[in-house]
């Protein structure tokens, strides 16, 4: 199963294929214990290569014949590879029999069982533990598929593309086999190929494209979670419907699938026609799922849309090239929830929930032992390159592109690069050129060589404004100065194309008008492009001293030094037309005061002017609820420790327990009122408004429920307890839940208890109990540690499996990734039992083990006595020497 030794591939060494695959014709006898699998394949030398051996790839497969144009031919199996020395020179037939074991497989990669069906999962490089291939992504072919399985235990049998023919197979012995036929005409890579076979139903929608064209949507799942589709299939028809509006890009396929399963290792998987969804990012019901799900289910099933054409249509030459369909593919899947959201403050809702989430994940990623470029130079286990640095940040860069050149300049560029390159396996170079070359002596064309450093430098870019008014002149000159940090193995780096949008307000609140010396426009908002290292920009007939609000809308991915004194952050958080950086003011004025007790080492106090602050937000007549809700949230705590040289996760937990706690007892009246404010007596709908809605009353509550625990009240844990037993949906329900937990409140015990009971037989709600109780915050200062206890105590719990990758993480990951005060104890125990279940599970599933090992990519920056005890267990799990590549490489950068 594992490798000896791992090896580096790098992106230098990138050479063509010896050969190319032309079509494939595979059949599967589908068998749970032995799958027989027959690939048929048309091969093809590529003389623009030097002459060498066919090297196919294969993983844990079992050979049993290979011909060459019907005959036998001599090969040779190595490693992981089978060598054919002497390839006719010729166009040439290749076919191989082999067999998998699909019931033994438990890495989800390649094919294997879940719930008694059959699934796939091909990227990376999983399609060479079905059939020996050239697993790689710039061999493209055309697939024919036969399915050959148990009519009775297998009744849906589905791959790529359109359906030729099915029917029941005559066969020997009293087993009634069945069969179908798939056929894609699109040629493909490999890690796109898939199948499904089990025993399914289906939602089905008939639509017709703009063309007219008729298509057939099936959303397939296991019996009983049908009435759990209706919103995919609506997400997925809005998907349709906005790719064809904004990008021309219309559905290529007769027949679009998508399928449900439990057991999957990451979110979903964009198969030619057939994309494969974690249940968890596919059903819901507002009984089930809370508003997030509803959002993030829509964006997820976006996403693999939208993937047809920027991954499917056109792919990527190698793994190098992940971010070319992936960090395009999560812009496109934000600028479609951006729309969908609607209004101008839903957008912005929109973008500081991204912006948010690039923060906890992709910014301490830029900072720590894994950190890489948006297109990396080298890997040993791709699977560990699916990061938020490829997909987050490589959608930043995606966005600039949209900020430099417009809206309508990304549009065409788009369509040059599908005009180009439809049909080929290409690179992040190709993109960057097709947007740059549709729109000549555009802000980016002028700049393209250094705007793609964005691609090869690691590292999360500083950026120090500092502004000078000459009140004489009427001139303000901002001076802005770009650093980027050193990143393992990049020492130096040069100067980016740093895109910041800003505006300037009076003292006052009032928009002033933009002049730049030496321009005609006036303008109310403005996009400088920051290149130098230092760059000086005037600003004339600038009647008062402005407050600058600067990278409005996040219009960079950097970290922004602007040197504004609490007083002008009040300013902006009350008057600024950016509403992304009216709620960076209230999160930067809550981090100054976190910050300030954490650096001094004194408890925190908050200050009447912020809680002056925070109370006109959450009283004011006009802001949205759900500005409210994401204002009012203070910044997390893994984003806050992001801020500080040396990292001690307890102090930090304390100031924000802290800030909570006077939080909640200075504004009580105003969260009482919030709370009765935003009861929604109607039915349940996930729009914006609602969610809004509800995640604000869902914070009050939170807040009131803590502050009970402050004055010994028993009526709002009451009220909690009563809202929690009378929900009508999930979101109102797990609120509650989670607001008694939080303040672990005498109530938490027996809702916790009638909660599982209620859902025992759903397991993604069963999920969310876990992940609940993994990341309850501990009561600051109490050594003991309630919610460390609880986990290990959960562990054993009857619905607890290491197996299933959601109920891993929901248990697991909860505590060791978002707790991070339950997480890193001074006696070291968080850790024992990190390593512990790195091990455990590497056994099961390497590529969940890797994702769990980099919780520890930032142990060098932790405060003693976290710091050695963190460095004691990763040696621990680096002593095991049959390591999978994937756990051993994320060990080893954090060593190196
Ligand atoms: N391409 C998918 C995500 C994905 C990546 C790797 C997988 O297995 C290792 C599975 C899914 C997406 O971006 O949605
Ligand atoms: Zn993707």
């Amino acid at each position: 199963m594992r490798e000896g030794t791992a090896t580096l591939i790098r992106r230098e060494d990138y050479q063509a294929p010896a050969f190319w695959i032309r079509t494939v014709d595979l059949t599967f006898d589908l068998d749970p214990a032995k799958t027989l699998v027959t690939a048929r394949m048309q091969v093809e030398r590529n003389t623009a290569v030097a002459h060498s051996a066919l090297r196919l790839h294969g993983e844990e497969l079992n050979l049993l014949r290979v011909l060459i144009n019907g005959e036998s031919v001599s090969f040779r199996q190595e490693g992981h590879e089978l060598i054919i020395d002497n390839a006719p020179d010729a166009d040439f037939a290749l076919e191989l029999r082999n067999t998998c074991a699909p019931e033994k497989n438990t890495t989800l990669s390649g094919l294997y069982t879940s719930g008694g069906s059959f699934f796939t999962q091909c990227e990376a490089e999983g399609f060479r533990r079905i059939t020996y291939f050239l697993d790689r992504p710039d061999v493209m072919a055309i697939y024919t598929v036969t399915l050959r399985a148990d009519k009775s235990k297998y009744p849906v049998l589905l791959s790529n593309g359109n359906l030729l023919e099915s029917g029941d197979l005559e066969e020997a012995g009293n087993k009634a086999r069945h069969f179908a036929k798939w056929h894609d005409p699109f040629p493909k890579p490999s890690y796109l190929f898939a199948l499904v076979a089990g025993d399914l139903v289906a939602r089905e929608q008939r639509v017709k494209t703009r063309a007219g064209k008729e298509h057939l949507l099936q959303v397939y799942v296991r019996r009983g979670d049908l009435e759990k589709t209706e919103h995919a299939m609506n997400s997925l028809i809005a998907s349709m419907v906005w790719d064809e509006a904004r990008f021309k890009l219309p559905l290529d396929l007769d027949r679009f699938m998508v399928v449900g399963v439990s057991d999957f290792n990451m979110g979903a998987m964009e198969n030619k026609g057939l994309n494969i969804f974690n249940t968890s990012a596919l059903l819901a019901s507002p009984a089930t799922a809370t508003d997030q799900d509803f959002s993030r289910i829509e964006s997820i099933v976006a996403h693999e849309y939208f993937h047809n054409w920027t991954g499917n249509r056109v792919t990527c030459r190698d793994w190098f090239q992940l971010s070319l369909k992936e960090g395009l593919t999560v812009f496109r899947d934000q600028e479609f929830s951006m729309d969908m959201a609607g209004s101008p403050s839903a957008r912005a809702v929109c973008r500081i929930a991204d912006v948010r989430q690039l923060r906890a994940a992709q910014f301490p990623e830029d900072s720590g032992a894994m950190a890489h470029p948006v297109r990396p130079d080298s890997y040993s286990e791709i699977n560990n390159f699916y990061t938020a640095t490829v997909y987050d940040k490589g959608s930043e860069v995606v966005r600039m592109y949209q900020t430099l050149v417009g809206r309508a300049g990304f549009e065409k560029g788009m369509s040059l690069y599908f005009e180009r390159h439809d049909g080929q396996a290409v690179t992040c170079d190709d993109f960057a050129q097709a947007i740059a070359d549709a729109n000549p002596g555009s802000a980016l064309s002028v700049r393209l060589d250094a705007f793609k450093r964005w691609y090869s430098q690691a590292g999360t870019p500083r950026v120090q404004a500092r502004g000078v008014y000459d009140a004489a002149a009427q001139t303000y000159t901002l001076t802005l100065t770009q650093h980027n940090p050193a990143t393992p193995g990049q020492d130096q780096k040069l100067p980016q194309v740093i895109p910041v949008a800003l505006g300037l307000l009076s003292q006052e609140g009032q928009v002033l008008p933009l002049q730049l010396q030496g321009a005609t426009e006036v303008l109310n908002e403005q996009v400088l492009v920051l290149e130098e290292a230092q760059q000086s920009y005037v600003f004339i007939h600038v009647t008062s001293e402005p407050v600058p609000s600067l990278l409005r809308g996040f219009s960079a991915p950097v970290v922004l030094d602007d040197g504004l004194s609490d007083a002008q952050l009040l300013v902006l958080l009350q008057h600024d037309v950016d509403a992304f950086n009216r709620w960076e003011a209230g999160q930067r004025l809550a981090l100054n005061r976190i910050l300030g007790a954490v650096r001094s080492g004194t408890p925190l106090q908050l200050d009447a002017a912020y809680l002056d602050a925070v109370r006109k937000v959450l009283r004011h007549p006009e802001l949205d609820a759900a500005f409210k809700e994401i204002t009012l949230t203070l910044p997390g705590e893994t984003y806050i420790a992001e801020q500080l040289d040396v990292v001690d996760p307890q102090a930090i937990h304390a100031a924000v327990e802290a800030a909570q706690v006077q939080m909640a007892a200075a504004l009580r009246d105003d969260w009482t009122a919030a709370f009765e404010a935003n009861q929604i007596k109607t039915g349940y709908t996930p729009d914006p408004v609602s969610s809004g809605r509800r995640a604000l009353a869902n914070l009050a509550l939170a807040m009131l429920v803590l502050d009970a625990r402050s004055t010994g009240d028993t009526v709002w844990p009451g009220r909690a307890y009563q809202r929690f037993k009378d929900a009508g949906n999930m979101t109102e329900r797990l609120g509650a839940l989670s607001a008694l937990v939080a303040a672990h409140a005498d109530l938490a015990e027996p809702a916790l208890a009638r909660f599982h009971e209620l859902f025992k037989d759903d397991a993604l709600v069963i999920d969310k109990w876990f992940a609940l109780q993994g990341r309850t915050p501990e009561l600051a200062g109490e050594k003991s540690g309630r919610t460390f206890a609880r986990v290990r105590q959960l562990m054993q719990h009857p619905d607890f499996t290491l197996k299933n990758p959601n109920r891993a993480r929901s248990l697991i990951f909860s505590l060791c990734m978002f707790n991070p005060a339950a997480f890193h104890r001074a006696d070291a125990a968080g850790y024992v039992f990190w390593a512990e279940q790195v091990l455990a599970l590497d056994a099961i599933n390497p590529q969940v083990a890797s994702r769990l090992a980099r919780v520890m990519d930032r142990w060098n920056v932790l405060a003693e006595p976290y710091r050695s005890a963190a460095l004691l267990a990763i040696r621990r799990v680096s002593a095991k020497p049959d390591l999978s590549p994937d756990v051993r490489e994320i060990i080893s950068r954090a060593l190196a």
